[in-house]
C-alpha cells in the first residue's frame, strides 16, 4: 500500500546570505503573506467586525486619535492570526534570534489626496511624549536615542490595499539604522490642524499630525533621498524593517484611486522591556489620545519567554489562542 506522508507545514526562514543582507540594508520585501484576492476579501469581512469595540483592550480610546485603531490584534481574531504568521516570525526569529514578541500593531490609513509620511526614524518610541515605550537591555537614562546602539523594533508593513507610488506606498533608505539623526527624548507636538498642510521638499509632507523635523538632533540634517528605493506592495504582501532605517511613504495622488491602508505589527527580542517607563501612570499618551495598559499583554510569537517581567496575553480578549509558529 502506497504511505501517504503528512504534509510538512511551510517555512520561511532567511538564508544566511538574507540575514546579512537585511543587517546591512535594514529593510527586505515585498514578500507575501496572503493573496491579493484573499486579503481583500478578507478585509472586507473584518473591516465591520472592527467598528464592535466591546473587547477592544483600549476600548474608551478617542475616535479620531492616532491610538483608536492601536492593538486590534488582542481582540480581533484576523489581526491575531496575522501578528504570528510564520511569513513573519520565521523571519524575524533569523534577525531578532528566536525568542519573539509582538508589543504592538497600528494601522496607517492614506486617503486620497493626503500627505505623504515624512523621513523618520524610531528608536524607543517615545518621540511623541519624549517617554520611551521599550528598552533594549543596558539602556540607562533617557539619552540613548542617538547612541546608534542596537535599538528600534522591527515592523512588518503589510498592505491591506494596494500601494504603489501613487497610492502612498512606502521609500526606504537602507543602510541607514546606525546614525540616528533625531531624538525621540525631545517629544514632539500634536498638531492635527496641520494634517496635510505642511510642504516638505516641494510635496505635501507631515505624520498623521507631527513634524518629525522637530526632532532633528542638527537641524540642517537633510535624508539623502538619492539613496532611497520605493517599495510598492499588492494588497495581501509586506515589508520588513528596523523602525531605525530611515523611510517615509509617498503622498496619496489621488487619481480615482482608493484609500492606502496598511496594518503595522511591531516586534522585538524578549528581552526588550516594554512601557517600564508608564508603571507609575499605566497609561500612554499619543497622537490625541490616551490608552491605559491595565488589558495590555505582549504576544509571544516565536521561542519561549525567560523574562517574568513581560505581561504574556496567551489569548485574543475573545479567547482564540495566539499561535507561536516557531516553539523552542
Ligand atoms: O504607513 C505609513 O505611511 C507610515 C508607516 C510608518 O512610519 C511605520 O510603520 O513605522
Amino acid at each position: 500500500m502506497q504511505q501517504t506522508k503528512a504534509q510538512a507545514a511551510p517555512t520561511f526562514f532567511m538564508s544566511e546570505e538574507e540575514i546579512a543582507a537585511f543587517h546591512r540594508d535594514g529593510v527586505a520585501g515585498p514578500f507575501k503573506l496572503l493573496d491579493q484576492d484573499e486579503m481583500k476579501e478578507r478585509w472586507k469581512r473584518e473591516r465591520p467586525r472592527l467598528f464592535d469595540r466591546s473587547h477592544a483592550v483600549y476600548p474608551d480610546a478617542e475616535p479620531g486619535s492616532g491610538v483608536y485603531d492601536y492593538d486590534r490584534h488582542l481582540d480581533n481574531e484576523f489581526l491575531a492570526e496575522l501578528v504570528c504568521r510564520p511569513e513573519i516570525t520565521h523571519r524575524l526569529a533569523g534577525i531578532l534570534g528566536p525568542d519573539v514578541l509582538c508589543w504592538r500593531s497600528e494601522f496607517f490609513v492614506k486617503y486620497p489626496g493626503d500627505e505623504a509620511t515624512d523621513w523618520h526614524q524610531a528608536d524607543h518610541f517615545g518621540g511623541a511624549s519624549g517617554i520611551p515605550h521599550i528598552r533594549w537591555p543596558g539602556s540607562v537614562g533617557l539619552k540613548r536615542s542617538v547612541s546608534g546602539e542596537q535599538n528600534g523594533t522591527m515592523t512588518a508593513w503589510i498592505a491591506f490595499t494596494d500601494a504603489d507610488e501613487e497610492t502612498s506606498c512606502m521609500r526606504f533608505i537602507p543602510g541607514t539604522r546606525h546614525e540616528l539623526h533625531y531624538d525621540e527624548i525631545q517629544g514632539m507636538t500634536y498638531e492635527p490642524d496641520k494634517k496635510n498642510q505642511r510642504v516638505i521638499a516641494g510635496e505635501k509632507r507631515g505624520f498623521f499630525g507631527y513634524d518629525w523635523r522637530e526632532l532633528k538632533v542638527d537641524p540642517n540634517f537633510e535624508p539623502d533621498e538619492s539613496k532611497a528605493f520605493s517599495a510598492p506592495c499588492k494588497a495581501g504582501e509586506f515589508m520588513l524593517f528596523w523602525s531605525t532605517t530611515m523611510h517615509a511613504s509617498h503622498p496619496h495622488l489621488g487619481k480615482g484611486r482608493p484609500y492606502r491602508l496598511a496594518f503595522a505589527p511591531r516586534y522585538v527580542p524578549t528581552s526588550v522591556t516594554i512601557y517600564e517607563d508608564m508603571k507609575e501612570t499605566g497609561t500612554v499618551t499619543e497622537f490625541g489620545g490616551t490608552f491605559p495598559l491595565d488589558k495590555y499583554g505582549s504576544v509571544l510569537v516565536s521561542g519561549r519567554n525567560d523574562h517574568p517581567h513581560h505581561r504574556i496575553a496567551e489569548r485574543t480578549t475573545r479567547g482564540v489562542p495566539f499561535v507561536n509558529h516557531n516553539p523552542r
